[in-house]
């Protein structure tokens, strides 16, 4: 695949305010006078969206975690050939709220699904393709919660317990150490405008060190 756009993930707990902010940085792109796709997982193409009421619905509790995570890499290569790859290659900005860092975090720090699997799986699905930059919205979890259970009903994954969202959460702080350049963290427990504010600042030194 030639590659002309770039690749923009948003990650976080629930109520992180990813899906908020997502807009800001659409416009933000699009006053530079960059082209936008915005998108979402799991979801983004016919199928993966029937795979996301699935993989959503509340009265499947007890699935196999093995199952979730295949679900989650299936959908996600209906996405990748349907919509991801095709707008990166015509040169369209994919911006796209959560990818594999939350399979890592949800399946792998929830779960416990080992890594080495997910690592395959990436491999797999994606071939070499990761994001360019990801914001990781932080906040802590009681707080995330609150304003999840504050927009609506709880899904599946929000029925679970605050010490399964410890461990996602966790999880995405290592990804954030270990990789610095890619990850950047927001702190996403303050006012909207304060985190519009920190995302804007992050997309402006992405583009200004090469990004575009
Ligand atoms: N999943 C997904 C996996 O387990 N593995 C995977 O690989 C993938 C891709 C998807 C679920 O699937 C799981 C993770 C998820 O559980 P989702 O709908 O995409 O579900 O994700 P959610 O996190 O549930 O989305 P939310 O809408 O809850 O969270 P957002 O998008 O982070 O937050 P947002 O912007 O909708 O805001 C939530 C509420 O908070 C308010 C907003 O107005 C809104 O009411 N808010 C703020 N309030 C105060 N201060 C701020 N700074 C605020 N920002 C937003």
């Amino acid at each position: 695949m030639k590659k002309k756009g770039r690749f923009i993930t948003l990650e976080g707990i629930e109520g992180a305010g990813k899906t908020t902010q997502l807009a800001v940085v659409r416009h933000y792109l699009e006053q530079q006078g960059i082209n936008v796709l915005t998108t979402r997982e799991p979801g983004g193409s016919p199928i993966g969206e029937r795979i996301r009421a699935l993989l959503l619905d509340p009265t499947g509790q007890g699935m196999a975690a093995t199952t979730e995570m295949l679900l989650l890499f299936a959908a996600r290569a209906e996405h990748l050939l349907h919509k991801i790859r095709p707008a990166l290659e015509q040169g369209t900005w994919v911006l796209c709220d959560r990818f594999t860092d939350a399979t890592y975090a949800y399946q792998g720090g929830g779960r416990g699904v080992d890594l080495e699997q997910i690592a395959m799986l990436e491999d797999y699905v994606q071939g070499p393709l990761r994001p360019d930059l990801t914001l990781l919205l932080d906040l802590p979890v009681a707080s995330g919660l609150t304003r999840a259970g504050e927009r609506s009903a709880p899904d599946r994954f929000e029925s679970e317990a605050e010490r399964f969202f410890e461990g996602v959460r966790a999880r995405y702080l290592a990804l954030a150490e270990l990789y610095p350049q890619r990850v950047r963290l927001i702190d996403a427990g303050v006012s909207v405008e304060q985190v519009s504010l920190q995302v804007r600042e992050q997309i402006a030194a992405f583009l200004a060190g090469g990004g575009r």
